[in-house]
């Protein structure tokens, strides 16, 4: 199947009982046994449940893995990961990431052990010269986040298999529909099924996918014993964003570019981070790598003043100013004082996000009223 209808079918079976051709939401925690032990498949929803299983059958789909796994949060999904390792293993992480994902690597799992050390990951020599007798993981995030940042996969993963590491690609901004990390090596995707899977911002999910057997019976064992699950009304609704994923993404992509060209012509504007664009730092291995460059960008106002980048967040109208991206209306976010408020300052600042970078997630409404929008706000400064 191609991604269009993979979006749609893959792995999916209309639910046998009645025929239903949406998978019903099977609310229940427990399921009734003949005898001890004697059941129809499912006995307990932590273990599992009939429609978490068929989005996780979507999900192993669209990522080409043969596994996938839905949680409660992306986070828990990261979680999940990261149980995998025991005390004094090592983590090299990219040096551009998520807040939330660096507060999980520093301030939760430091205390039990684990090691991490955050590079940039622009360069694959600098994931080489990272690695120690300890290292177990390589963590990806492709493009970062806020900065865009782009990591070439192939190169990496290859990198990892030689040291029998295994390597992650969080894939939350491209998705699927950009880039398959497990295609280029890489061993798990995880995705804050939040963005763009779900895509409609009605929904807080994380998910893992997995090509390799083993690594799938490992992950649902810790999926089961840790116990961070999707619930089955939620897993209706990520479903049922899936299928819209490859269309949605189409016009992410288009809207993106435009208002990444627009703001790059824009007189106040000092820079803007979009892998799309020529100008971009990893352009090249974005175009290499990813199918067209999808809908998440960020840029810095000249002066990089902390009041006109407010004054220009607070009078946004199609824009609503909130955490959060990959849902069909389009979110501005304050990167320093929201989303990466956890990195501290320094370190934020040593890499870019200053006072006036502002993040983009740019919906698919009509790419004319995005820009007269920004136009707009950028009278005011
Ligand atoms: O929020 P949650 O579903 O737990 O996912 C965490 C997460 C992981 N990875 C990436 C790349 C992410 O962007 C996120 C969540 N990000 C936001 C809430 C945000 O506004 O950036």
């Amino acid at each position: 199947m191609k991604f269009n209808t993979k979006v749609i079918h893959g792995n999916q079976q209309h639910e046998p009982a009645t025929g239903a051709v949406m998978v019903p939401i099977y609310q229940t925690s427990t399921f009734a046994q003949s005898s001890p032990g004697k059941h129809k498949g499912y006995e307990y929803s932590r273990a599992a449940n009939p429609t978490r299983t068929a989005l996780e059958n979507a999900f192993a789909a669209i990522e080409n893995g043969t596994h996938g796994f839905a949680f409660s949060s992306g986070l828990a999904a990261t979680d999940c990961v990261l149980r995998l390792l025991n005390p004094n293993d090592e983590i090299i992480a990219g040096d551009d990431l998520y807040g939330g994902t660096y507060r999980m690597f520093t301030k939760l799992f430091e205390k039990y052990g684990l090691k991490f050390t955050f590079v940039d990951m622009d360069n694959p020599e600098n994931v080489k010269k990272a690695i120690t007798k300890n290292t177990k993981l390589i963590w990806m995030e492709t493009p970062t986040n806020p900065l865009l940042k782009v990591a070439d996969i192939s190169a990496i993963t290859k990198i990892a298999k030689e040291h029998n590491i295994l390597s992650v690609v969080d894939n939350t901004f491209a998705t699927p529909y950009l880039q398959q990390p497990l295609d280029l090596g890489a061993d798990i995707v995880m995705h804050s099924a939040t963005k763009y899977l779900g895509g409609h911002s009605d929904v807080v999910m994380g998910a893992l996918m997995v090509k390799d057997a083993k690594l799938a019976e490992d992950l649902h064992f810790i999926q089961f014993a840790g116990g961070g699950i999707a619930g089955p009304m939620d897993s209706f609704l990520a479903l049922r964003g899936v299928k819209t994923l490859a269309i949605r993404m189409q016009r992410h992509c288009e809207n993106g570019m435009a208002v990444a060209e627009f703001l790059e012509n824009h007189p106040k504007v000092e820079q803007v981070y979009y892998p799309g664009l020529k100008s971009h730092a990893n352009h090249d291995i974005a175009k290499k790598q990813m199918r067209d460059f999808g809908g998440m960008l960020s840029f810095r106002l000249k002066g990089d003043s902390k009041k006109d980048t407010f004054t220009l967040l607070e009078n946004l109208k199609v824009f609503t100013l909130a955490e959060s991206l990959g849902g069909v209306e389009s979110l501005a976010n304050h990167p320093a004082t929201m989303t990466h408020a956890s990195i501290p300052k320094e370190e934020r600042e040593k890499l870019g996000i200053t006072d006036s970078l502002i993040r983009l997630s740019v919906g698919i409404e009509d790419k004319e009223d995005l820009i007269a929008d920004l136009e707009s706000v950028l009278k005011l400064v």
